[in-house]
């Protein structure tokens, strides 16, 4: 649907006034002491990983409304990130969550990934929803459940997981557990927790030596009492315990309202232990809603720590996994993502451009007027120009929902895939 040189003819309408734009900021960078060829390269280098679920319409409890040309099968989600990848060069991989996609031919699914320019990142398991023909039922818990039996199932789930990621290529495995309680009294917390990690540290057992577990953590939903993995402390203390190659993983919309996201960044990069990262923004709760579409300025702080972190920390932090982990309920599942993948760039390539030294000297003088001067000069800085310079060398689209849009897309999936294609997952 989309080669080089519909890009390319696309990007022509938009190439002079781009190039006047780019010129006009690449100069006020230069002046700041920048190497604007540096900030080119980390911006084309930083991909996010799109998930397998998230290329439909979501929903909510009380309804979804489909989109047209929905992808059916992991093969056509595989397309759609491709489709994405090609006009943004930023989706360089695939997250799949076990068993909505399970591959049915691993070299086949690997091989197509592989023509997109496409890898697989962290598998997903999945012990929060009962699937057709299982044995027991996770109504009560999965791996922190009172019966052996039903822990035991939810390990051989993650190892099962394990087993296709490795046969498609992946490093790691997420574990998101809606473990939990709705009413006090119901589960024993210190007891639920004590048999969590002892179910974690068998998986992490099984992972080959070169695997990552990250462990994410959630305050409340579906459980609305406790969750047994409620906050980057717990997560943080059971990846310790589980060994050097477990991690706490951080999802923007895990938080109660007003939490100082970008301090629990800045700790855990300190100690060497952020290890995956799901984007996404909300107003109220885990509202998976495109990312900086409410809160620019937060993820821009939290690109902050983590651009500082990632350079300055003794305590080395490996590569962090980055995945968007949104919703799509009103707006084009693609285009949203498209919008996500923008406002991810636009926060970093403004990190990247905060004068770290002045920061530190002005924090040295506890100095706040100016360490707020010189963090909003960044933040107010128009780096729109520099992000879409990076794609178009990258080979992508100068406004890649304008060629979305004007290619047709939307248009062309629905006569291949019909008005009342709905994708699977969630
Ligand atoms: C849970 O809210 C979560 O953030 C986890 O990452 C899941 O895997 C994902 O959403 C999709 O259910
Ligand atoms: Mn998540």
């Amino acid at each position: 649907m989309i080669d080089k040189e519909k890009i390319r003819e696309v990007n022509a309408q938009r190439l002079k006034a781009h190039e006047t734009e780019f010129l006009a900021l690449q100069e006020t960078l230069v002046q700041k002491g920048l190497s604007v060829d540096d900030l080119l390269h980390h911006i084309q280098d930083f991909q996010v990983a799109v998930p397998s679920w998230a290329l439909g319409a979501g929903g909510t409890r009380f309804g979804r409304f489909s989109f047209g040309g929905e992808p059916r099968t992991l093969s056509e989600k595989i397309d759609d990130v491709g489709l994405i990848h090609r006009l943004t060069q930023s989706a360089g991989s695939i997250s799949l969550h076990i068993p909505w996609d399970i591959p049915e031919d691993a070299n086949e699914t690997r091989a197509r990934a592989e023509s997109h320019g496409l890898a697989f990142d962290a598998v997903n398991s999945n012990t929060f929803q009962d699937q057709a023909n299982q044995e027991l039922s996770y109504k009560f818990g999965s791996l922190c459940h009172v019966d052996s039996a039903i822990r035991a199932q939810a390990i051989q789930h993650n190892q099962e997981v394990i087993d296709i990621g490795r046969s498609l290529g992946s490093k790691s495995l997420t574990v998101w557990l809606s473990d939990g309680s709705s009413f006090p009294g119901q589960l024993n917390l210190r007891r639920a927790l004590e048999r969590t990690l002892d179910s974690l540290k068998q998986i992490y057992a099984y992972m080959p030596s070169d695997w990552k577990l990250f462990i994410e953590y959630k305050p409340y939903e579906p459980n609305f009492y406790s969750t047994v993995i409620a906050d980057w402390g717990t997560s943080h203390l059971l990846a310790t315990e589980c060994g050097d190659r477990a991690y706490t993983l951080v999802d923007l919309g895990h938080h109660l309202p007003n939490t100082n996201i970008e301090q629990i960044v800045s700790t855990l990069i300190w100690r060497g232990k952020l290890g995956g990262f799901h984007f996404n923004d909300s107003k109220y709760g885990d509202d998976d809603l495109t990312v900086g579409a409410i809160k620019p300025y937060q993820l821009f702080l939290i690109f902050n720590e983590l651009v500082e972190g990632m350079t300055n920390s003794a305590n080395s932090n490996p590569p962090i996994a980055w995945m968007i982990d949104a919703s799509h309920n009103i707006k084009d599942p693609l285009e949203d993502l498209m919008q996500s993948l923008e406002a991810i760039r636009l926060a970093y390539a403004q990190a990247l451009i905060v004068n770290q030294a002045d920061l530190q000297r002005a924090q040295q003088h506890n100095d706040p007027t100016l360490c707020q001067e010189i963090l909003q000069d960044a933040f107010r800085t128009d780096v729109r120009p520099l992000v879409r310079e990076a794609r178009r060398r990258s080979g992508g689209a100068l406004h890649p929902i304008e060629a979305f849009r004007h290619l047709k897309i939307r248009h062309k999936l629905i006569a291949q895939r019909g008005l009342h294609a709905i994708a699977s997952g969630l």
